[in-house]
Parts: structure tokens; sequence; C-alpha cells
């Protein structure tokens, strides 16, 4: 039995190799993404021992930095890598403290809890004293700054969400702003154990439950066979639900009681719609001409939302964009508008349909984890800021009311995270990159990261070692079981640190004296001691492995959020400074930032399909989550390699735009704006509205000139070339991947080879 983030499965097993994956028995829907792993395991570009750049090889750390993945890589001892690192880490903590090392080192790792990459690392890291990290994620930290605000929590947006049995019971109506995508519920963080979102949407879908895709492409709404498709100019989902909430407001349709007792600042919200404090009424034909949703559609939309119990869904990707912060401030705005917050079947969530697992209902039992420690440096930076740290050390900014100053970063140590995949303006990351005296990475496979590092540690799969795999909102905890011998000399993450805490001297507090399979069964009882509290019994440990899987048992009723807080406002007080919930906040509002003011405003973003910027690059890209693999993972293998055209990243582009660039099914086209180029595969399509293209983010970094990636092509169709390197805003600092204009022209030069699907140029050692 083993698990991965996208699902679990049994490995078929011959001699020590893996040869082929099945998918787990109880998975109704398994993911195509399986099929990627047995490949993947023995890969050309599996890192089979340690390596150093050339140059760090033959004259130390800190050698020609500005060649930083241009160079070959020489294979060194384990021994040799690790005195190196440990001599690193020990030098720039004398010289320049703890927080010149920078091991944030965000990134998904594998979906094995005790072996988690970037856990082990951080236990590691703090045992040392401490290090820069980085706080919130990709994934929704605009969210993660502003609902606190609003909401007391960032719950309704990480989970739980109130769950679908509350849905498939009592909703008539579910609005999904970026829909609910069965590609992005393959997955989720820690594992999915079976996948049931597309079993959700049939069974919501035969009792009549209609939904509605608001959304620039009519694929993100795929399982749901009736739903009615609005495709909407991308970043403009503020402007259509202000305008939605006019309509309410003006139809006396607004749940004054609702609205009084359990929110403020209703009024300040309210003449913000009407126009009574900036003269500009937030009308339907107002809303229309910049989202290009009709009028009339935004009053029956609106009408229909008050007139039956309705369920608002808005997807993490709308906050991945210039004033992400807004288009969530504003769903919640309407949500308490219509009244509906806190009763079975209404209200919202953010993220239904983002992974497998919002809105599963479950227990709530705690998974398994691996205690990380304290950071005893108290030093970080907002997770996308990356570049910002690396290129401005000593330079102020700002971030949710405080004004913060980047660390000195002396030394980088990434390992379960590939930023030169998650990261945005990679040309401008490379520079970044290329500034700190030492660079770590350990992975598993030669990613553009690897491939630009200074020592290179290889670690192992997961189904060279054994673990618990378990995701906070999936209810399977999956035994992990160990199924092939290690590939190369690639050691396993623990194994790693350990090596390293036995030289920095802390190798008994890094272990606790426990081994691999002790470690499992501590980090798994914790976990039952704690569910037994909870009232649920899970099996001991041996009964557990052996079986090599556990169901979470669901709730007797469904959950709803906010019902405590509906049913008894002052026992059950929102965490926020007036104990509900804040539709104009006090505190956002004496932050005094123009990006995000104090209520829900619509604020133009740089780049989109209505700014002076859209003449030179009329087509809005989203850089959305790929349905083949796991952002960067599994791309050189299964699904993913399948997928591409004539080895690029397929793009999806409207009919109407294909046409005008004289583009067919199969073309290969440079993708390109101010920021850099790249080469993607043509699939025409009329699953996304004209003016916008569908470029999947995952396909590993590949410059046509490592050396100067900026003035050259990237070759594989990796869209984190083109994308903006801008906070959502002072308060969030979240990615804004998704506001970036493009154009797109046929490519007819020579196809560069791929380089990144074997290992990089190996020198002798
Ligand atoms: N343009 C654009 N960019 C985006 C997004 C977007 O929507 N648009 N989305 C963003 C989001 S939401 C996210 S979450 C990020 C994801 O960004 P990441 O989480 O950084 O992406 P992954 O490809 O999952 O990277 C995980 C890395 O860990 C390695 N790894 C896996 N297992 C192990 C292990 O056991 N040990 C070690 N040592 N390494 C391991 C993998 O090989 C891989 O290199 O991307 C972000 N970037
Ligand atoms: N197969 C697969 N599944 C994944 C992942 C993966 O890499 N592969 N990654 C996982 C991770 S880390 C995360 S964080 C989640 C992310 O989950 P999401 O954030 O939900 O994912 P996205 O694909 O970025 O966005 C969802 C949809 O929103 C739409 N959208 C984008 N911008 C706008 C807009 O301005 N307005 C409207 N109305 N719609 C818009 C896009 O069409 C897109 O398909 O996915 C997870 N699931
Ligand atoms: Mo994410």
């Amino acid at each position: 039995m083993h698990g991965s983030h996208w699902g679990a499965f049994r490995a078929e097993v011959n001699e020590g190799r893996v040869i082929g994956v099945k998918p787990f028995e109880q998975d109704k829907s398994p993911s195509q993404i399986l099929d990627a792993i047995p490949e993947m395991l023995y890969s050309e570009t599996r890192i089979a021992e340690p390596y150093m750049r050339e140059s760090v090889a033959k004259h130390g750390p800190g050698a020609k930095r500005e060649l930083r993945g241009a160079e070959r890589f020489v294979p060194v001892s384990w021994d040799k890598a690790l005195d190196v690192v440990a001599a690193e880490l020990k030098r720039v903590k004398a010289e320049h403290g703890n927080e010149a090392i920078f091991a944030g080192s965000y990134g998904w790792s594998s979906a094995g809890r005790f072996h988690h990459a970037k856990t082990q690392m951080q236990r590691f890291m703090n045992l040392h004293g401490g290090f820069t990290g980085q706080l919130h994620n990709y994934s929704y930290a605009a969210a993660l700054a502003v609902l606190p605000h609003i909401l007391g929590t960032a719950e309704a947006a990480q989970g739980p969400v109130s769950d679908w049995d509350g849905l498939l019971a009592e909703t008539k109506l579910i609005v999904c702003f970026g829909g609910m995508p069965l590609k992005n519920a393959q997955v989720d963080a820690g594992g999915n154990g079976t996948h049931r979102m597309a079993d959700f949407l049939e069974q919501a879908t035969a009792r009549g439950i209609r939904f509605v895709n608001i959304s620039p492409v009519r694929e993100d709404l795929e399982g749901a066979s009736n739903s009615e498709w609005i495709p909407i100019r991308p970043n403009t989902d503020t402007a259509l639900i202000l305008a939605m909430a006019y309509v309410l407001i003006e139809t006396g349709k607004a749940d004054l009681n609702f609205l009084d007792r359990y929110c403020v600042g209703y009024e300040r919200f309210r003449a913000h719609v009407m126009g009574e404090d900036d003269g500009l009424a937030k009308t339907p034909g107002w809303a229309s001409t910049i989202t290009g949703v009709s009028e009339q559609k935004i009053r029956a939309l609106a009408n229909e939302l008050a007139s039956v119990r309705s369920f608002l869904n808005m997807a993490w990707g709308l906050q991945r964009a210039d004033h992400g912060e807004q288009p969530y401030w504003a769903m919640i705005s309407l949500a308490a508008t219509l009244g509906q917050i806190g009763k079975t079947g209404g209200g919202f969530a953010f993220g239904m349909g983002s992974v497998g697992g919002m809105g599963a209902p479950r227990e709530k039992v705690p998974s398994p984890t691996m205690p990380a420690g304290m950071n005893r440096a108290d030093s970080w930076i907002p997770v996308a800021r990356i570049a910002d740290l690396l290129l401005n050390p000593g330079e102020q900014y700002e971030f949710n009311g405080e004004t913060r100053t980047y660390p000195d970063t002396r030394l980088v140590y990434w390992c379960g995270g590939n930023p030169f995949h998650h990261h945005q303006d990679l040309n401008r990351f490379v520079d970044a990159w290329r500034r700190p005296e030492t660079v770590i990475v350990q992975d598993i496979w030669w990613t553009a990261t690897a491939r630009h590092a200074d020592i290179v540690l290889p670690a192992t799969t997961t189904l060279e070692r054994n673990d618990i795999g378990s995701g906070g909102r999936d209810p399977h905890i999956i035994a992990m079981q160990k199924a092939s011998d290690p590939v190369g000399k690639a050691k396993s993450d623990h194994d790693i640190f350990t090596a390293l805490s036995e030289r920095m001297g802390y190798r008994d507090a890094f272990t606790e004296g426990r081994s691999e399979m002790e470690w499992l069964e501590h980090i798994y009882n914790v976990s039952r001691q704690l569910a037994s509290r909870r009232g649920v019994e899970m099996p001991d440990f041996q009964a557990f492995w052996k079986k090599g899987w556990y169901e979470v048992p669901k709730p007797t009723t469904p959950f709803v959020q906010f019902a405590d807080f509906r049913q008894d406002p002052e026992e059950n007080p929102l965490n926020t400074p007036s104990g509900k919930i804040e539709l104009f906040s006090e505190r956002v509002s004496s932050f005094g930032y123009s990006d995000c003011p104090g209520y829900a405003a619509w604020l133009e973003p740089k780049e989109y399909l209505g700014s002076p910027a859209a003449k030179r690059f009329p087509l809005h890209m989203l850089s959305n989550q790929p349905k083949t693999r796991l952002h960067s993972q599994m791309d050189a293998g299964g699904a993913s390699l399948k997928s591409k055209i004539k080895g690029r990243e397929p793009i999806w582009i409207n009919p109407l735009d294909a046409e005008a660039r004289g583009l067919a099914d199969g073309d290969i086209v440079r993708v390109f704006n101010d920021r850099g180029q790249t080469l993607a595969g043509v699939i025409v399509a009329d699953l996304v509205m004209p003016g916008v293209i569908q470029f999947p983010t995952g396909a590993w970094f590949d410059p046509a000139n490592p050396l100067k990636p900026a003035t050259a092509l990237e070759k594989h169709g990796n869209p984190n070339v083109l994308t903006r390197d801008e906070g959502t805003s002072r308060l969030g600092q979240g990615t804004s991947a998704h506001s970036a204009l493009v154009e797109v022209e046929k490519f007819t030069g020579e196809l560069p080879v791929i380089s990144v699907r074997s290992a990089p140029p190996i020198a002798a050692e």
C-alpha cells in the first residue's frame, strides 16, 4: 500500500523494483497522475549521487555564483558533500547570524508526513538556532492575510468549510467563481485516499441543484453536467459581485436583520456600492462594461441568489491576482447581504474544488505530523517575496500593517520545493538566486532548482522508504510502505538530516533516539490519542500498518460553517475586533493602503484586459494548475509527457484568437511579453473565452541560454517567465501570478532541443 498527493495506490513489485501501480481499490475516480510513478522512480532525471557545481568543487563555496544554472556538475562522496554543507552552515551562522540562512523552502514535498522534506529540514535548522522562513503559502496568501480581519480566521479558505452533505440536503443554487475544477480536486496536500468530488457533483446535479460557473474557462465546472457557464474577463469578479449587491440593495432584498445582528460596516459598504462615497454607483451597467457579463445576467443572478437557498464558492486562484484580497472580501459582503451565512446549505466557501478535500465530510481528527520545533531566529518573509529578499537585503517593505526589513541572505537551503517552478518572473528570479554565497538543494530529480544549486543532495522517493500519508481535510490515513530499493546513492530526507545533525553535534536531539518505524508509530499514536479524546477510536499502529489504511468517520450531522455564530453571536463571537463579520474593517482602513482599503472595492489590476498594456499584449494569460501533474512534479513522465505538443506545454486559445493569428491545433507558438518569452503548443478550444489563454504551470524551466536566460527563449513552456513578481497588495503580499498579459505568435524557427529530460552535463570527479 502506498500514497501520494494525488491518490492512494498499490505498488506492483518485482525483485526490489516497482513495475506498476494500481489505484487503491476504494477509489472510484483515480488520478491519471498515478501512471507516471514507476517511470519517474527510475527516470534519467533522478539525481543518483551527491554533486557539486564545477567551480565550487574546484575552488570552494562561493565561487563564480554568476554561473549557477550554467555549469557542469561534479559527483562527490556523501562525506565530502555533507562536510561542506555542515561547514557552510556553521560559518554563515558565526559570521552573519541565523537570519542569514534562508530555509523557508516553500513547496509541497511528498505526501508522507514523517519524511516531509521541508519539515525535516526545518527541524534540523531549528536545532542549529533557526533560519529565515516564509509566512503563508502560494495557494492563498492574500486570503490568509485578509480573512482574519473580516472573519476572525482563515478557515473559510483552509477548511473545514461547510460540507457537501449539508449542500446536498438544502442547497438549490451553487454559484462558483472559478468553478470547482475536477482537475484540481485530484490532489490534496498529504493525499487523497479516494476522489469523491466527481461523485458529489453528480449527486448534486441528480438532486436538481443548479450550478453556475463564472469563469474565463468553461471546463472549470466540467463535473456538473447541466451547469451554466458565464464567461467573465479575468480579474474583474469584484465588479460583478459589487453590482449583484447593488441589485439586492436597490430591490430591497438585502437582509437587514442579518447585516445588523452579525456584521459591522454595512453602512460603509452600502454607501460604496450605491456610489454615495465616490459618486460612482456600482450598477449592473457599470459592471457589465468591466466584466463582459450582460446587465440582464447580473440582475437575474442576483435575484436568483436571493430567492432560494444558495451557496457561493470561489476558487483559491482568484486571489492569486493583483488586489486578490478584493474578490474575497466582496464575496463575503455579498453573502452577508444575502443573509444565509450559517444556515445549512447557505453561505459561502473559498476553494471547494481547489483541492479534493475541501468540503469532504470528516470528523475533526488531527492527522499525524512530524514536529519541526521552534524557530528561535524569528525571521521570515511573506512567502512570495523571495526574489525581493535576495535582491534587496536591508530594504523596507509593507506587510499587513507592519513595516518590515529584508534580512541579508548568505546561504539558501531548499528541500521539498521548486522555486524555479513556483515563483513569478523567473528571469528576474535567476538574478536573485545568483546573489547568496551558497545554495544547497535537496531533491529527488534534476529540476531547474537542483540545476541552479552549488551542492545537490539526492533524496529518495516515498517508495524507497516507509511513511504515513494523510491530508488534514481528506478522511484517509495511508500506510506508505517501502516498495523499492533506493535508486543510486539517494538517501531519505530524514537520513540526510540525521547525518548532518551528527556533524553539527545534535544528532540525538534530532532523532530523539527513534528509528524510522518508531517515528511512524509515535506520530500515529499522537493522532490516535487526540482522536480518542474526540470520541474516535483508531486501530492500534500494528493493525493500521497491516491493513494499510484507515478512514476517519464522517460526522453524524453535516458541518455548517458559522452555524454556532448564527445561533448565538454573543456566546460565539468571531475573532474580529467587533466579534462580527467586518464588511468595513477599521483596522485595515487604519493601515492606509490604497491597494487594500477597509472594505471591498473594485481596484483595477495593473495588467488585465481593460488596462493600457492590453494594446500591446492583448491576451490575458491564466497560468493555472496542470491537469496532468502536480505543479512540476511528474513533469518528465506519464500523463504530463503525453500531453505535450512536440515536447512543449499546451496552451488553450479560443478559435477567434487563433484565427486572428493564423494558428491551428498542434502549432508551436512563442508566448511573450516584456518579461520573457517561451514556446508552447496550440490547442484551439472554445473551452476558454476570447481574449484569454490557459497556460498551465509546471513545465521544467529550460532556458535556451542558461547563462543569460532573460534575453533568451525558454524552450519548454514555463509560464512563469511571463508572470509579474509583485505582491497582491501591501496587505497580503501574495503572488499575483494570474494578472499577466501576453501576446502569442506562430513560431517558425527551428525547434530547440529540450535539455531538462535528462541529467545536466556531468564533469569527471
Ligand atoms: N504562475 C503560477 N505560478 C504558481 C501558481 C499559479 O497558479 N500560477 N501556483 C502556485 C501554488 S498554489 C503553489 S502551491 C506552488 C507549488 O510549488 P511547489 O510546491 O514548489 O511545486 P512542486 O512541483 O510540488 O515542488 C515540490 C518539489 O519537491 C520535490 N520533492 C518531492 N518529494 C520530495 C521529497 O520527498 N524530498 C525532497 N527532498 N524533495 C521532494 C519535487 O521533486 C519538487 O521539486 O506553485 C505556485 N506557482
Ligand atoms: N492536478 C492538479 N491539481 C492541483 C494542483 C496541481 O498542480 N495539479 N495544485 C494544487 C494546489 S497547490 C492548489 S493551491 C490548488 C489551486 O486551486 P485553484 O486556485 O482553484 O486553481 P487554479 O487552477 O489556479 O484556478 C482555478 C480556476 O479559476 C479560474 N480563474 C482564474 N482567474 C480567474 C478570475 O479572475 N476570475 C474567475 N472567475 N476565474 C478565474 C481559472 O480558469 C482556473 O481554472 O490546486 C491544487 N490541485
Ligand atoms: Mo498551492
